[in-house]
């Protein structure tokens, strides 16, 4: 037997594991100057046939289109017409006065549970309108503006929330965990990932059969450290799966900053260099930059030339969930010092630039917004709030079984539903 204490020798350095620590913690200044944003406009954007070992550079800069005038500039621009850009600020006004409201309605005892996308917005509501309506969403519980910018009711969403009688999910589901099946929304699992293989699955399916819908998912930065992602990943590359892969990097997986994940050593986009795939990385503050990089994937998966990674790039300005207390653990001024701004903040003043809205008409949409989210509660709550009205009894022996075996039969009987 070989002595490994006399091979290693007296000067053999003791192991330690490294534990990643993030920039700051409660009472310190917050601190993003490690942060290099290349310029807007600066990065190139190349043909949707590139091969991806040509463009692997683009895992690690930062895909930008807005500039701090608010100037749409570079090759990423997608020049949209200016009503596309005011209904995708409707969209995320409407989605922040929902969240806003329900937040509270949670804090009011009406539910138990609420998530906000605060700061995220342009993620979904961008990327929605980027795909056709019957591309096949697979969100996590922070997409709920995918179900607004396809207009999807906020008094179904509301009874979903509520658990109530109208629920469109018959109080099966957790509060925000969203699903329909018309509005191409997939049912959102509260198991961190699955959505993932789900996509790719579906993906292949829709190739398999000859249709041309695609497939998109969302996942958080720090669930890409499931295996599921990983698993997702292999699939999407050995079959050119038509899916687009989001993974949403807003810093924080509850109080976990995103090093936890692995945020420090490399981008959470560059994940995709292994599997030989492209990857973008981009501002997901940018609503133009969300637009365009995701038609850009859309028009790569339509071609037949596969999947693509995109890392959206930004910052989770509220707590995790209604569960949570971020003063906790990270500095307090985040919020106001993340060096991408605020997306609907941006694009506003982008349409502001180029003349098509003002403040007068953006005050005017909020309380547009406001008063929608209103109408929808008062009408959701005359139905009941969580507790106070639920599904019918006999629903939960509904939907699982073709046939209901005898046991359930009688306990449906026993049950008097
Ligand atoms: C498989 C699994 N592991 C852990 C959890 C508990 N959990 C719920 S949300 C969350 C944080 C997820 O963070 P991230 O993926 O970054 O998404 P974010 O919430 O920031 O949008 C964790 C650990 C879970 N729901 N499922």
């Amino acid at each position: 037997m070989v002595d490994t204490a006399l091979k290693r020798g007296r000067n053999a350095v003791v192991l330690s594991l490294h534990i990643p620590e993030p920039e700051g913690r409660p009472g310190d200044p917050a601190d993003f100057s490690k942060i290099k944003l290349p310029e807007p406009g600066e990065v190139r954007r190349p043909p949707i046939e590139v091969e991806p070992a040509e463009i692997r550079d683009l895992a690690f800069t930062l895909i930008r289109v807005l500039d701090r005038e608010g100037r749409a500039v570079g090759p990423w621009d997608p020049r949209l017409p200016a009503e596309t850009l005011r209904q995708g600020l409707r969209h995320m006004v409407l989605t922040r006065a929902y969240d806003d409201r329900m937040y509270r309605a949670q804090r009011q005892g009406k539910t138990s549970f609420y998530m906000k996308c605060t700061g995220e917005e342009a993620v979904a509501i961008a990327a929605a309108q980027a795909l056709e309506f019957d591309d096949m969403c697979f969100p996590t519980y922070r997409q709920q503006g995918l179900l607004v910018a396809r207009g999807y009711a906020l008094v179904d969403m509301m009874h979903q929330v509520y658990s109530n009688a109208r629920d469109p999910l018959k109080g099966r589901q957790l509060p925000i965990m969203y699903s329909s099946r018309q509005f191409g929304f997939f049912s959102i699992s509260g198991n961190l990932g699955t959505q993932y293989g789900q996509a790719v699955g579906w993906a292949m399916a829709s190739a398999y059969k000859g249709d041309s819908r695609i497939a998109a998912a969302w996942i958080g930065e720090g669930a890409t450290a499931e295996g599921d992602f990983h698993n997702a990943l292999t699939f999407a590359s050995v079959y050119r799966a038509p899916v687009i892969l989001n993974i949403v990097n807003n810093q924080y997986a509850i109080s976990a900053f995103h090093g936890i994940a692995g945020g420090q050593r490399s981008t959470f986009a560059s994940r995709g260099i292994g599997y030989g795939l492209p990857a973008l990385r981009v501002d997901g503050n940018d609503y133009l930059a969300v637009y365009a990089a995701t038609a850009w994937a859309a028009e790569r998966a339509r071609s037949n030339l596969g999947a693509t990674v995109i890392e959206l790039y930004t910052y989770r300005a509220e707590g995790h969930s209604t569960s949570d207390d971020p003063s906790r653990y990270r500095p307090q001024e985040e919020r106001e010092r993340w060096p991408l701004g605020d997306p609907i903040n941006r694009l506003k003043q982008h349409l502001i630039a180029i003349g098509a809205w003002s403040e007068a008409q953006h005050k005017a949409l909020e309380a547009e917004c406001a008063e929608a989210v209103r109408a929808a509660l008062k009408e959701a709550e005359s139905v009941g709030t969580l507790g106070q009205s639920r599904p019918s009894a006999k629903e939960m022996f509904e939907d699982v079984y073709k046939e209901m075996p005898w046991h359930l039969r009688r306990q449906r009987q026993e049950a008097g539903v």
